[in-house]
């Protein structure tokens, strides 16, 4: 804002107030010394008249980042690295660790016979399994074996930790709300004595308790977040099925479950939202676009995803975002199921999700 005496300068798109007269200029100077600064400037970029994203629209093919995942377990063990992860880095964003303005997200990788040891966080998780079969994920006492699709959560502050037993690599879709904690500058973790947690329940205790259409006695009235654990894809995706079989189909999103907590009807996790759709062979979604950023992954099948002038195509493994207010559209090759996450929930609460217009 030093402009020549006499010349004024021009208005930065974000101001209401024309040009910047040197009057206007001195004085901006003159109260910056007192942290103080003239709303006008910037009031279109703060007050947009629609959402205006950092966040482009990316797509991680799996075939190509797996190898990269995989030699990162030839430079760095698990319990070394604490965690093993991949950061999927929002091109827009890169060195801030998000794959939106809200959401991380990262591919973890379990070699056969390693541990992540047991920490804990402010911070809740997610995982999808990609790729491998018999790694478990133990949460607040409960081993959870799991399978490719399987939908895991790791709700804020229970402690977690990672195994495989199995013959084979493991890795997983990890996305977490910390840029969400992290705004409000309310994060804690800790590290627990115990590396590996004894199991307090069997494995598929939660689900077989909360997720069958039954409550136990003395389950809890409220609950931010879900009892349930686990959520098998050989449980849910039996559902999309049966939905896309009696035409049950969503024009914009397909034969679509959301993975519900069954004490309260709500999403999952109260920051994180996840669902589920299958998309029939030869579907051709109409145009969407919602304020919540969503993470998709192709589990199964074969498509494209229109998103503005960007077309992704997708197979399964592939991970993909689509930024807040984004117009898109999904096409299906093959009979396809999409797995997709997001901070929809937390934008509920808040009273300022919106969709379509
Ligand atoms: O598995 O606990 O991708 O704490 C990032 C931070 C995974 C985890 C991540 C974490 C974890």
């Amino acid at each position: 804002m030093d402009a020549p005496a006499g010349s004024p300068t021009a208005a930065s798109s974000d101001s209401v107030a024309g040009a910047v007269t040197p009057e206007r200029a001195a004085y901006y100077e003159r109260i910056g010394k007192e942290n103080l600064a003239p709303l006008w400037e910037v009031l279109r970029g703060l007050v947009p008249p629609e959402p205006k994203t950092p966040c482009v629209p990316a797509l991680w093919r799996f075939n190509d980042v797996r190898k990269m995942v995989m030699e990162a377990g030839t430079l760095i063990t698990a319990k070394e690295a604490e965690r093993r992860v991949l950061v999927l880095e929002n091109p827009a964003l890169r060195g801030k660790s998000r794959i939106t303005q809200s959401l991380y997200a990262g591919l973890q990788l379990i070699l056969p016979g390693e541990i992540a040891p047991a920490h804990r966080h402010t911070a809740s998780a997610i995982r999808f399994v990609l790729d491998g079969d018999g790694a478990y994920t133990a949460v607040d006492g409960e081993k959870t074996v799991m399978r490719r699709g399987d939908f895991v959560i790791t709700p804020n502050w229970t402690p977690h930790d990672h195994g495989n037993p199995s013959q084979q690599p493991m890795i997983w879709l990890d996305v977490l709300d910390v840029p969400t904690v992290n705004f409000f500058d309310a994060a804690f973790s800790e590290h627990l004595d115990q590396e590996t947690q004894s199991n307090t329940r069997e494995d598929g205790d939660s689900y077989a308790r909360y997720g069958s259409g039954v409550l136990p006695d003395g389950a809890p009235k409220e609950m931010i977040r879900s009892p349930i654990i686990s959520y098998p894809f050989a449980r849910v995706r039996p559902v999309i099925e049966r939905m896309a079989k009696s035409d049950d189909i969503n024009p914009y999103h397909g034969a679509r479950v959301r993975y519900a907590n069954p004490i309260n009807g709500g999403w999952a996790t109260p920051t994180m939202g996840a669902q589920l759709a299958l998309l029939p062979k030869g579907f051709k979604g109409k145009d969407y676009r919602s304020t919540d950023g969503t993470i998709f992954v192709c589990v199964e099948g074969e498509g494209t995803t229109k998103v503005e002038e960007q077309t992704f195509h997708w197979t399964p493994g592939d991970v993909f975002v689509v930024p807040s207010w984004k117009t898109y559209a999904h096409t299906a090759k093959s009979e396809s199921v999409l797995f997709s996450i997001s901070d929809r929930p937390a934008q509920e609460a808040l009273g300022i999700w919106r969709e379509l217009n």
